[in-house]
């Protein structure tokens, strides 16, 4: 059991939710949650703290003075963002990275990390992209993930660290906007379907990749985290799996609650090439052979949840 947590990154699209979440779990004076900026919401029932993931000795003092045992590193610029800038991509990915493998390292603390679907490239085998197989990712994203993931088996080979990771699909949240991302399509059509009935699609219409609703991905995060580790042959980094589908099949989904709804496309190359260069859809046995990976939404239940949750908000914005 998990005693003392510290997130790194906890303002971003997973650790808003996920500090939540925790909390839940294993108390909220035990998760301390950090971001290089002031976020107002996490501050409101537990720790928070303003930590810059790039500065080692910050991370290490953090971990230090709240005595930590379990860190997750959420700090990502995205696919598409990271494409406008990747040096500034790599910097920031790695940094953060390797400060969290050095600070686990010296204080004993199990490690988290995402990965993502964006680890593998156009050289993947494409439908039920196995565990074990070709990465080579064209992304600078892609790059600093399959390097995370060698990374966090080195340090688990090496030094005994308990690395943990999981190859994220795209998340979907009622919460909280992705940024950056080439998945954020699959976020945004739900918004602009119940405020204006349209929505223009940057990703091509018959281009399917790997999604998962956010629910699954909290719980996948504590699954793992939990899971007995005389279990796990992988560690760095486990696919998952729960819903792949293309702009198209999406919008058909909406159009069961929308029957209006208009889906054009102005798509975007640098999206395009991305999106092609990634999975249709991924083999997911090893999660559920090791640590019991079992997801609970699929696209017409997530739908269906989305719209639910995003009306009644949408309308009282548009009001007040
Ligand atoms: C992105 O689109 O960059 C992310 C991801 C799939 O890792 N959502």
């Amino acid at each position: 059991m998990m005693k003392k947590i510290l997130i790194i990154g906890a303002g971003g699209q997973i650790g808003s939710e996920l500090t939540t979440y925790l909390r839940g779990i294993y108390g909220d004076a035990n998760v301390v949650a950090t971001d290089v900026r002031e976020c107002k919401g996490l501050a409101e029932n537990g720790p928070f703290e303003i930590l810059d993931a790039l500065n080692a000795t910050a991370v290490a003092s953090a971990v230090g003075r709240h005595h930590i045992d379990t860190i997750f590193n959420l700090v990502a610029l995205l696919s598409a963002v990271g494409e406008r800038n990747p040096q500034m991509a790599w910097g920031v990915n790695m940094g953060a990275l390797m400060n969290s493998l050095e600070v686990a390292r010296q204080h004993h603390c199990a490690l988290f990390t995402p990965s993502s679907i964006g680890a593998f490239g156009p050289n993947s085998p494409k439908d039920m992209t196995p565990q074990d197989t070709i990465m080579q990712p064209t992304t600078i994203y892609g790059i600093c993930k399959v390097t995370g993931e060698l990374l966090g088996n080195y340090y688990a080979l090496k030094y005994g660290i308990d690395t943990r990771s999981i190859r994220f699909p795209g998340i979907i949240s009622n919460l909280t906007h992705p940024g950056g991302g080439t998945t954020d399509y699959a976020v945004e059509i739900y918004y602009e379907a119940i405020k204006n009935r349209r929505y223009t699609c940057a990703v091509p219409s018959d281009v399917y990749m790997d999604m998962i609703y956010m629910p699954d991905v909290l719980r996948a995060c504590v699954e793992l985290m939990e899971a007995d580790p005389s279990k796990l042959v992988h560690r760095n980094s486990f696919n998952i799996a729960s819903m792949s589908f293309t702009p198209e099949i999406i919008a058909a989904e909406i159009r069961r609650h929308i029957p209006d709804f208009v889906l054009a496309y102005d798509v975007d190359p640098v999206k395009e090439s991305i999106s092609r260069s990634w999975p249709d859809r991924l083999d997911d046995t090893c999660a559920r052979e090791e640590w019991g990976w079992n997801p609970q939404w699929d696209l017409p239940r997530m739908t269906e949840d989305m719209i639910r949750v995003l009306t009644p908000r949408l309308v009282a914005e548009s009001v007040g």
